[in-house]
């Protein structure tokens, strides 16, 4: 059995997907991120950047203690490399994924972020950061695109990197983003999009709390940027 500390989020869905294609069992344990429960310090034992998803597996491959990772990046090779599905086990093709999880993991999930931030959620407007993140988006958009041309899925097959992209692809209305302009990453939204188990995943937890809603002064609180963190200020 698998515990996802989780919150239904772009970061949270890359698991919840994860887990749901790879057929594994897995208990939600929900980590509030906008009540401040990622600085708990039981949390912070499983995940010191004080991010959430998070997971610790009790059923480890080879057995022992059990296994406990943060990042999602290293959790989507973990489970690929626990169930020997969704990522090749050949030199080049695993260098693929792995090539592809670490652009999204460095690049378009940073970068949406960032875009998501300055559009939003920022206390007050700033031109040049969201011109800045705002085109750093349609850089990504188009990288994707191109490498899309022609394939079916970032890899040779359906992997780890797909499942990594496509949660943060899903908010590109809400950043604004015209996805016409990019349709083979159209293509490749809406070939996913049907997969049952990846509808399922991104459906977990979402009686928990809408995924774009707006900040509340507690929220606001615990995931504006701060120094002092990871202590919480109140
Ligand atoms: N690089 C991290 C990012 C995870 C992340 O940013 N999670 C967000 C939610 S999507 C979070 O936990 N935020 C809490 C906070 O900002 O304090 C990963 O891929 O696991």
């Amino acid at each position: 059995m698998i515990d996802l500390y989780y919150w239904p989020t772009p970061n949270g869905w890359k698991i919840s997907i994860a887990l749901e294609e790879m057929g594994l069992d897995y208990t939600v344990k929900p980590v509030n991120i906008g009540r401040g429960e990622q600085f708990d310090p039981e949390f912070l034992k499983i995940s010191p950047n004080n991010r959430m998803p998070a997971i610790v597996d009790h059923d480890p491959p080879g057995g022992g203690a059990p296994v406990s990772v943060f990042e999602t990046g290293a959790i989507l090779i973990y489970l690929a490399e626990k169930t020997g599905r969704f990522m090749p086990t050949d030199l080049r093709g695993r260098m693929t994924v792995i090539e592809w999880v670490m652009w999204q993991m460095s690049g378009l999930g940073p970068m949406l972020g960032q875009n998501g931030h300055f559009k939003f959620y920022a206390p007050e407007t700033l031109p040049y950061a969201q011109e800045r993140y705002g085109n750093e988006v349609l850089r990504l958009f188009g990288v994707m695109d191109r490498r899309l041309e022609g394939r079916d899925y970032l890899c040779d097959e359906y992997s780890i990197a797909d499942m990594a992209c496509w949660p943060w692809v899903i908010t590109y209305k809400k950043q604004e983003i015209d996805l016409d302009q990019f349709p083979h990453v159209r293509a490749w939204y809406d070939r996913l999009k049907v997969r049952p188990a990846l509808r399922r995943g991104y459906m977990v937890g979402r009686e928990l709390g809408k995924p774009s809603g707006k900040w509340d002064e507690e929220a606001r609180k615990n995931l504006m940027p701060n120094p002092t963190l990871p202590q919480k200020t109140d």
